[in-house]
């Protein structure tokens, strides 16, 4: 029978397959070519079961159309994958409790478009901004939006927009993914009654919630709409990537980027005849963007 991982805790993974739900185990040595993960069966896997009296397995796994990657800063390495088989990844940015930095979300943004993963931003907690940070969230909406990003403004607390994105989600399979705190459980509780996800409070000290969501998990809203949450992400990581291959990932760069002196050779640092950099000085790409760029090429994410 097949059917789709819609919980996973390592051990133990639960399949929804026609219609009812099996705790199964992986049977044997399951062969996932090209994969070098941690954890092998993934929320989102499309897989092949086998039902018996009392233990469930997990045969098989259908090939991956894409997968939503995170690398572990600290274990360098290690990779996490998040979800596989999405129509699009929706991240929960805040300005403050906690405050997502624009590093973070050009990484996201960069690991979905690998995979060509449509993208979405749901800017949160609204009821909490002041003037300042109102303009700055405006400001924020305007330079995604250009660059071609979905970006949608939510109170969850007060219901504000969650219509919106429930228009948004409908008909996808959607990974919801933010730090810790920044209200995911708290917006999947008002997508649906039937979900009743614990949320929690902000400790002060770590800034983790109390009651952090620990494994992905996926929903149904209706027979076609799916979303997934997942825990808190404290740092993205980028998985294994080429300067190449990360300015291909900057859709206001791609195109651009062969115009270069140097072509494809040119990384945009201090190269003479750099479209990308002059292209920034004309205000045609964001310098935020740019320093994003820059710190994924020369900082301390993995590199090819
Ligand atoms: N003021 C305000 N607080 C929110 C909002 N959304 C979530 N919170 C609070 O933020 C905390 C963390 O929310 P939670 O949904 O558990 O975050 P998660 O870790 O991303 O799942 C909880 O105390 C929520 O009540 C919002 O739109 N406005
Ligand atoms: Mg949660
Ligand atoms: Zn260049």
């Amino acid at each position: 029978m097949k059917g789709i991982v819609i919980k996973s805790t390592g051990s133990w993974h639960r399949v929804l397959a026609e219609g009812r739900k099996y705790e199964c185990r992986i049977r044997g040595k399951i062969r996932l070519d090209e994969i070098k993960e941690t954890n092998p069966v993934t929320v989102g896997d499309q897989v092949e079961i086998e039902i018996a009296e009392g233990s469930h397995a997990i045969i098989k796994i259908l090939p991956r159309r894409n997968q939503m990657l995170r690398q572990s800063v600290k274990k360098t390495g290690h990779s996490n994958v998040l979800a596989t088989n999405i129509d699009q990844a929706v991240l929960i940015v805040t300005l403050q409790q906690p405050r997502t930095s624009l590093g973070f979300i050009d990484r996201f943004l960069v690991s979905a478009e690998a995979y060509r993963i449509p993208q979405v931003l749901v800017f949160n907690k609204i009821d909490l901004f002041d003037a300042h940070e109102m303009n700055q969230s405006e400001a924020l909406k305007a330079l995604y939006k250009k660059i071609g990003i979905h970006v949608i403004t939510t109170s969850a607390i007060k219901g504000e927009g969650v219509e919106e994105l429930k228009d948004h989600l409908a008909g996808k399979i959607s990974l919801l993914t933010g730090h810790s705190g920044s209200g995911k459980s708290t917006l999947l509780n008002k997508l649906s009654p039937s979900i009743n996800q614990a949320t929690g409070a902000i400790s002060g000290f770590s800034e983790k919630g109390t009651h952090t969501t620990t494994f992905s998990e996926m929903f149904e809203l209706n027979a076609k709409t799916f979303v997934i949450d997942t825990p808190g992400i404290k740092e993205w990581g980028l998985v294994e990537m080429t300067p190449q291959e990360i300015s291909d990932y900057f859709p206001e760069m791609r195109d651009l980027r062969l115009q270069c002196k140097y072509g494809s050779k040119c990384l945009h640092l201090n190269e003479p005849g750099c479209r990308i950099r002059s292209a920034v000085e004309d205000g045609n790409i964001s310098q935020s963007r740019f320093n994003s760029y820059i710190s994924m090429v020369e900082g301390k994410d993995n590199r090819k």
